[in-house]
């Protein structure tokens, strides 16, 4: 495994007073003076070796403390209620990416990821369409990822704005599966297209270990309940082939590419042709 500079910097910034730095309006200050940026990781088709979509993954490069990893700073938005704004941002920032891929003939679903919080928040759906339409972008290249844990709550509002969101044609994955403690029921009740299984299950399936055991029954139970299923975090060509062999859909992480900025993506995509399922849709 290739040591990830980002994510090394982002190790070092632990000692960042971020509840304070967020209560103090960091976050607004940071999109303000374009301190978050969005990097995109490509997920490829296992059977074809095309790229069927990227994700998009949020960077905060904050000009005295560095790099701020997502993983400490969302959880401290949510705590100050400063999520919705940051995935506002996300969405819009993504979806005028899309736009300009669009122009540029680059036709590739990307992937959001969503807080559970904001699958409380009424107006998402109406934003998100308010979105595609101001860019012309259509539904079909907005995925939207959300973790188990942000599933499972048992509340009303999830359920509609999930269902919202699928009317509309976006596609949604339940995120990280296998971290969480998800209830079977409410992965067959809600709108999953998708099964996006936990790096941590993948990343030692090369040693022919036991986690080999969860891929194959997380990706039938998937395949059962007639979602697709991608591998998170392949780092060798070797757990590539498991995997595959596994009948698991589609592949992300290392092996393929790491996140790259919008315009390295670009280039990554134009040299990694066939593109896209979308490709036909214009
Ligand atoms: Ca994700």
């Amino acid at each position: 495994m290739k040591d990830d500079p980002v994510h090394g910097l982002r190790l070092k910034s632990r000692a960042v007073p971020l509840e304070e730095l967020i209560a103090n309006g960091g976050l607004e200050r940071a999109i303000r003076e374009g301190q978050l940026t969005l990097h995109y990781q490509p997920k490829v088709e296992m059977r074809s070796g095309r790229t069927v979509g990227l994700e998009a993954l949020l960077r905060w490069r904050h000009h005295l403390h560095g790099m701020i990893s997502p993983e400490h700073f969302i959880p401290v938005a949510e705590r100050h209620g400063r999520i919705h704004t940051i995935t506002r941002w996300v969405l819009e920032a993504v979806i005028r990416q899309c736009a300009s891929w669009r122009t540029e003939g680059v036709l590739v679903p990307v992937a959001v990821n969503l807080s559970g919080l904001d699958l409380a928040e009424r107006e998402l759906p109406d934003y998100i369409e308010a979105l595609l339409k101001r860019w012309d972008v259509p539904s079909l290249f907005i995925e939207l990822e959300i973790t188990e844990t942000a599933a499972i709550g048992d509340h009303q509002i999830c359920d509609e704005v999930l269902s919202q969101l699928s009317r509309l044609g976006i596609t949604v994955a339940i995120d990280d599966f296998g971290t969480g403690y998800s209830s079977l029921q409410r992965l067959k009740q809600l709108p999953f297209t998708t099964i996006k299984i936990d790096k941590s299950f993948i990343s030692d399936t090369a040693r022919g270990s036991q986690e080999m055991v969860f891929v194959d029954t997380i990706t039938q139970l998937g395949h059962r309940l007639g979602m697709k299923v991608v591998a998170e975090g392949v780092e060798c060509g070797e757990s590539w082939a498991l995997l595959a062999a596994a009948g698991c859909d589609m592949g992300q992480g290392y092996h393929i590419s790491r996140p790259l900025p919008g315009e390295m993506m670009s280039r990554w995509l134009r040299n990694n042709v066939p593109l896209s399922c979308c490709a036909t849709s214009g």
